[in-house]
């Protein structure tokens, strides 16, 4: 079936900031993708086009709408290519901008299409979302229930307070579905405001950029006692795990990670070695039940990875290291580095090269974590995505705010419309693939 129309927008995201839309029109209706933004990212993503002008504090995305409109539009119509064909659809888009990091017509712009397109496809196939990009993927047994490792208190550069690791998430492991698992993140998410509100004051409810909540604490280990008490008082201990995201990159100096990196007087003999920082986390694994690390260490700090990962079992999520690029992604499986990836389709920029990076993944036994951005809007595609891809762990958010929820929402339908059917990844979240 053609595409009869693609048309790009701008509107705004969770922060405030305009980000791409796009609409294709087939015959069978109308198809809305919109595009996430980070705030601590990679140095090694696809280009996120920004404007640089004086309006939106020089984020405007005004040429990256520009150039759907005008150059990707007309030359995608006019090659005829089937919508069901992700691939010479995506490979079109590549080749059309020439460059490997999407700097010409911009990774949001592309991705915008990417999308739009997939959600066609599906709209023409009459099949669901995550049944298209199952049918993209060749997964097996595309009706795995992610564990949602929900993000309920925020730090580093998604939050006001002094804590530098970015994130720490619950899952709920132990629930029996998807569905049980909200109402534990939920309830959890409660106690946890009241019992950070009682401990550090009123002020410490308030929330971050992903719905956690962000008191101004200092220590890794003061947030995971908050969290601790949280999941004990909400009668889960044992049923709820912990993740951590530190975004390390972002308080890499020196080849040093400072801890206090949002201090301008930070005490540079206080800054953390690798080696240090990794004998950190291995007191806090043994402590606390933590069983996933991502971006433990900064980008191109190679050698504290290695290190790290022949010292735990824990699940160790390359982020910034590997940006969901399939060569990234391959130096990190050679070097022994990681042994999993979180997959943000706009760090890569096509749906095409993200299911590639998750399927080197699953190929090199690691586990895949589907991600949103702290930027995000009311789409939900990463909800079909996870399920599509029967990764069995997403992260995005809080179980609070609406454009977290929106994607934890769309899970609860596809939970509801597979009945039966349905599988909850469980604690078996790192090996979903062969279930
Ligand atoms: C991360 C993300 C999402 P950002 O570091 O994993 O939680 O943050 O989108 O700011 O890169
Ligand atoms: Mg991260």
């Amino acid at each position: 079936m053609p595409i009869l129309k693609i048309f790009s927008r701008y509107v705004y995201d969770s922060r405030g900031n305009p980000t791409v839309e796009v609409d294709v029109t087939t015959e069978t209706g109308l198809y809305r993708a919109i595009v996430p933004s980070g705030a601590s990212t990679g140095v090694h993503e696809a280009l996120e086009l920004r404007d640089k002008e004086k309006a939106w504090g020089g984020k405007g995305v005004l040429k990256a709408v520009k150039n759907v409109n005008e150059v990707i539009a007309p030359a995608l119509i006019a090659s005829a290519i089937d919508i069901k064909d992700q691939k010479a659809v995506d490979k079109f888009m590549i080749d059309l901008d020439g460059t490997p990091n999407k700097s010409v017509l911009g990774a949001n712009a592309i991705l915008g299409v990417s999308l739009a397109v997939a959600k066609a496809a599906a709209g023409e196939k009459k099949v669901p979302l995550y049944v298209h990009i199952a049918d993209l993927a060749g997964s097996k047994n595309p009706v795995v229930l992610p564990v949602p490792f929900l993000n309920v208190l925020n730090g580093g550069s998604h939050a006001g307070g002094r804590l530098a690791i970015q994130e720490f998430m619950i899952a709920p492991t132990g629930a029996s579905s998807f569905a049980e698992a909200m109402i534990m993140g939920s309830e959890v998410y409660h106690i946890l405001k009241k019992l950070a509100k009682d401990r550090y004051g009123q002020s410490a409810g308030n929330v971050g950029d992903e719905g956690g909540v962000a008191p101004d604490i200092q220590t890794p280990q003061e947030a995971l006692d908050l969290i601790s008490d949280a999941i004990e008082q909400a009668g889960y201990t044992g049923k709820i795990k912990i993740a951590l995201d530190s975004a390390s990159s972002e308080f890499y100096k020196d080849g040093k990670y400072d801890m206090d990196f949002k201090n301008p007087e930070s005490d540079p003999s206080k800054w953390l070695t690798g080696k240090e920082l990794a004998e950190l986390y291995l007191d806090l694994v043994k402590k606390y039940p933590i069983v996933s690390l991502e971006d433990p260490f900064a980008e191109d700090d190679w050698d504290a990875w290695v290190h790290f990962y022949s010292a735990t079992d824990a699940q160790i999520v390359g982020d910034d290291l590997t940006v969901t690029n399939p060569a990234r992604i391959k130096t990190a499986i050679e070097k022994k580095a990681a042994n999993a990836l979180l997959l943000k389709v706009n760090q890569i920029g096509t749906l095409t090269e993200s299911i590639q990076a998750a399927l080197d993944s699953f190929a090199a036994g690691w586990g895949v974590m589907v991600s949103h951005r702290s930027g995000e809007t009311e789409d939900s595609t990463i909800a079909d995505i996870v399920v599509g891809l029967q990764s069995g762990e997403i992260k995005t958010g809080a179980p609070a705010r609406s454009e977290r929820l929106a994607k934890l929402n769309q899970l609860l339908r596809i939970e509801e419309e597979l009945g039966d059917k349905a599988i909850y990844a469980g604690d078996k979240f790192r090996v979903s693939v062969t279930l």
